[in-house]
């Protein structure tokens, strides 16, 4: 049922680095078209770090590791949004299935892949426990070995919240040449991370060391290069006209990102989409330290 891309194939029978990108922000987390861009150029940053893209989704009753320009098209609006518990429906029912980095860290676990990039991690929505809504990205990350590359955790949810959950499921959250978490938008502000890295190289060992001790995934927060901190009354905004409007659920993050770069003139949108790029291109550079890492570790 799982497809895995010849390119991707090769790159993991020879133990190279390999980078898993989602396919729920190109569909749902961007304007339409737009998403595409994102995903075309965060496989690039992919590449120039010398790593090798694969981008998961679902298509014709597939589960897809590395897609083509023209399949990745096809992860539009229309697009369902697959968490960990929808991607068997999603691939016997042949929907097109765009997954979350919840679904993509499924996939990413039985194809033997390390590394992953993407905007914002989901966590424990703002409100809880009514609904208790918590994003099954962190399940998923406690229970894969798989190191994600994010600007810390989407600003909408209720951070601190979710950076007790990941401590309690024993996720490391390092920071990028930073101790705090970053807030999506925000550079600063953050709860505490676990541990500050330097480099790709450090964040690369001690994931080798993670793994070794039998630990499963870990969060690489990387600060926006573009910090907004403004975007706080914006977002408070965004999420009382959602429960207005009755948007619950799935519904919440794509609502609340569409409001956001709308009413900010599209200064969220610009941000969002380079922090995307910048996150793959970063766990690239994680990947391939991480070839020198293990090797090292094993000598
Ligand atoms: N980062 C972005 N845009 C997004 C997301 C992350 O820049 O749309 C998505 C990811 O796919 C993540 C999902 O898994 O939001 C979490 O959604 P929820 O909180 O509904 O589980
Ligand atoms: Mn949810």
């Amino acid at each position: 049922m799982i497809v895995v891309a010849d390119e991707v194939r090769d790159a993991l029978a020879r133990g190279g680095p390999v980078v898993a990108l989602e396919t729920t922000l190109v569909a749902h987390g961007f304007p339409p078209g737009e998403g595409v861009e994102v995903g075309l150029e965060s496989e690039r940053c992919v590449r120039d770090a010398g790593a090798v893209p694969a981008t998961v989704g679902v298509l014709d009753g597939e589960i897809r590791v590395g897609l083509t320009q023209d399949e990745l098209a096809r992860f539009d609006a229309d697009a369902r949004k697959v968490g960990p518990r929808d991607l068997a429906a999603a691939a016997v029912q042949q929907a097109v299935g765009a997954t979350t980095v919840g679904g993509t860290l499924v996939v990413a676990r039985a194809a033997g892949i390390r590394f992953m990039g993407t905007g914002g991690l989901g966590g424990v929505h703002r409100g809880f426990p009514d609904p208790p809504d918590v994003s099954a990205d962190l399940s998923e990350l406690a229970r894969t070995q798989v190191l994600v590359v994010s600007a810390g955790v989407k600003s909408l949810l209720d951070v601190p919240a979710t950076a007790e959950v990941l401590e309690t499921l024993g996720v490391p959250v390092l920071g990028f040449q930073t101790d705090e978490l970053p807030l999506f938008y925000a550079a600063r502000g953050g709860p505490r991370t676990s541990a500050r890295v330097e480099s790709p190289d450090e964040a690369a060992r001690i994931a080798y060391a993670h793994w070794q001790l039998g630990g499963a995934g870990l969060l690489l927060g990387r600060p926006p290069d573009d910090s907004l901190d403004d975007v706080e009354p914006l977002i408070e905004q965004a999420l009382r006209q959602a429960h207005a409007e009755g948007v619950a659920g799935q519904a919440v993050t794509p609502y609340v990102l569409s409001f956001l770069h709308r009413e900010s003139g599209g200064r969220t949108l610009r941000a969002n989409r380079d922090l995307v790029a910048a996150n793959a291109g970063l766990a690239g550079e994680v990947a391939k330290a991480y070839g020198r890492a293990s090797t090292d570790g094993r000598s």
